[in-house]
């Protein structure tokens, strides 16, 4: 066997003709564009069926899912959990969205007073943003607890269900269940 392949010597691009190493980088090029398109559309349907069982497990409203995780966690960790799950902490944008989510609080995690949303104040004491550092435009806050207490010490909001979904600042490393929303596309 060494000696019959002893003269064998590796097939080089060198002397093959140019048209021949263009189209097999042609099609090299066109394989790898179509297993990009095909990892797309299962990562996009993978999405989609997270998203399914998401808005089933808890409820659809308008262009968004909500679920409640009623195991207690930190500000970041409760939001970090939404991410990793293809969500983030629910922010409410209107009085609207938030009475339903209220409600459904109210509904899916009745031992709980209050829960994270997201929002939080913590790059600049005051200046309330969302989980994508924009700042917030609707807020609730309950204004006869003189809420936000505005402490650097509370830089983390809950919607509190026992305070009708008025909203309170609080230290963002108490344990507290909360809601995660999920846009649907
Ligand atoms: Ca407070």
């Amino acid at each position: 066997m060494h000696v019959l392949c002893r003269d064998i010597s590796p097939p080089s691009l060198l002397f093959l003709p140019d048209f021949f190493v263009e189209n097999a980088a042609a099609e090299e090029e066109d394989v790898k564009s179509q297993i990009e398109k095909l990892w797309h559309e299962v990562n996009s349907l993978k999405e989609m069926q997270a998203l399914q069982t998401v808005c089933l497990r808890g409820i659809k409203s308008h262009r968004k899912c909500y679920l409640t995780i009623e195991e207690p966690k930190h500000y970041h960790e409760a939001n970090e959990d939404c991410i990793a799950q293809g969500g983030t902490l629910a922010t409410p944008r209107d009085m609207m969205e938030n009475n339903e989510l209220r409600d459904y609080a109210k509904r899916s995690a009745p031992g709980s007073k209050d829960l994270w949303i997201g929002v939080a104040d913590i790059v600049k004491e005051g200046q309330y943003v969302d989980v994508n550092s924009f700042p917030v435009s609707f807020v609730n806050w309950d204004r006869s607890k003189k809420q936000p207490t505005g402490t650097k010490r509370e830089s983390c909001v809950v919607l509190s269900v026992s305070a009708q979904g008025k909203w309170y600042d609080e230290v963002c490393r108490s344990l507290k269940t909360y809601i995660c929303e999920y846009v649907i596309p």
